[in-house]
């Protein structure tokens, strides 16, 4: 598997192990039956994270990656976070889908096999789902039990629908459980997931998604946008404090998983926008000169000096359109709500794709 540019549909085709948790056997090569759940785990190793985790502490800038956000608590956290006055996406973007969802239907076409990369709580799908009909729902996620719970509510929900639920990271190049039949492929990337990636790795994402789909595939993608400072530094730094506890609960979950000893109390949470990056930036920051343990390894902190775990990349419509040509899609439509605080773009992929790197 290549590292840039987009991947070859056969290679996200192949077949992998799986653990089905219901429905037929990992052979089978048949459209799935409405109605039932399939479970796929393509998680990462613990031995992924343990290294990936002394790999960011151990930089002179040190940094951790956002999808550590995401065990039990931190998913928890993040749906708190999405019902906070001051978070403003999450309603945003469901309104502009609630209030668009038929002209989207229109743009990717129905009876189709829908990705959804990042599944989260499955919220933003339920909003959609009556109007876009696919006959196959395939939810993507990181966590587990986000992923489970989801499935298993949207099967009552819809018990029309046949599900495949995947774990995997799709920050890393992903197979996904597709059948070679399945040609009609259609994307929904909600969240502005896609502005926790530098603006390099954003591009090499789309581009690979863009190879999954194929030529004339269609992504329905969130982005939110930029604006006020002070309303994006409010919407980072929410006055509860459940911002801080999803930061902070990073340090909790190293500590469980990689036998860490920080001292949550001496670190604080910090977020705000950067503007001449156009992202808004989480840190946790040492308030102490102190050194912490992990996974046996000793690492030391300046006071004041910073673990930067999070950007979120705002993009205006111009700016996400540059992005997703050099991507390989083409920008159709884009939706905003009527304050312009979020968009959401329909993009299809162009028949010949620009020659990666
Ligand atoms: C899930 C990445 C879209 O960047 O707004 C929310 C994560 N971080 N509050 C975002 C998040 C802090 C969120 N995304």
């Amino acid at each position: 598997m290549t590292q840039y540019g987009a991947l070859k549909r056969n290679d996200l085709e192949s077949y992998p192990d799986a653990i089905t948790d219901q429905g037929q056997g990992s052979g089978a090569r048949s459209l799935q039956a409405p109605g039932s759940i399939r479970f796929f785990d393509y998680r990462p190793t613990p031995a992924d994270v343990r290294a990936e985790v002394l790999e960011g502490l151990g930089r002179s800038v040190k940094r951790l990656s956002p999808k550590l956000f995401y065990d039990q608590r931190g998913s928890r956290l993040f749906d708190a976070i999405t019902e906070l006055p001051e978070y403003y996406p999450t309603r945003t973007e469901i309104g502009i889908l609630r209030d668009h969802g038929s002209e989207m239907a229109d743009r990717l076409g129905r009876d189709n096999v829908l990705i959804e990369l990042g599944s989260g709580s499955s919220l933003k799908i339920q909003t959609l789902l009556a109007a876009l009909q696919p006959s196959v729902y395939l939810p993507v996620d990181i966590s587990k039990e986000h992923l489970l719970e989801s499935a298993h509510a949207l099967a009552e929900r819809f018990p029309a629908l046949a599900i495949r639920a995947a774990c995997a990271d799709y920050s890393a190049p992903f197979k996904l459980p597709l059948e070679p039949e399945w040609t009609d492929l259609a994307a929904f990337f909600p969240g502005s997931s896609i502005g926790n990636f530098d603006p390099v790795d954003a591009r090499q994402l789309l581009g690979r998604v863009a190879g999954l789909l194929g030529p004339g595939g269609r992504l329905l993608i969130g982005v939110d946008l930029p604006k006020d400072p002070a309303i994006l530094n409010a919407a980072y730094d929410d006055a509860q404090g459940v911002t801080a506890a999803f930061n902070l609960n990073l340090l909790t979950r190293i500590n469980r998983e990689l036998e860490g000893d920080f001292d949550l109390d001496a670190f604080a949470h910090r977020a705000f926008f950067n503007l001449a990056e156009s992202r808004v930036e989480m840190h946790l920051v040492s308030r102490v000169e102190q050194r912490v343990r992990v996974a046996g390894e000793v690492f030391a902190f300046r006071v004041g000096e910073t673990i930067h775990t999070e950007n979120s990349y705002k993009y205006g419509i111009d700016a996400f359109h540059r992005l997703a040509e050099n991507a390989g899609f083409v920008a159709e439509q884009v939706w905003t709500d009527p304050e312009a605080l979020f968009s959401v773009h329909c993009l299809r992929v162009l028949e010949t794709t620009p020659h990666p790197g």
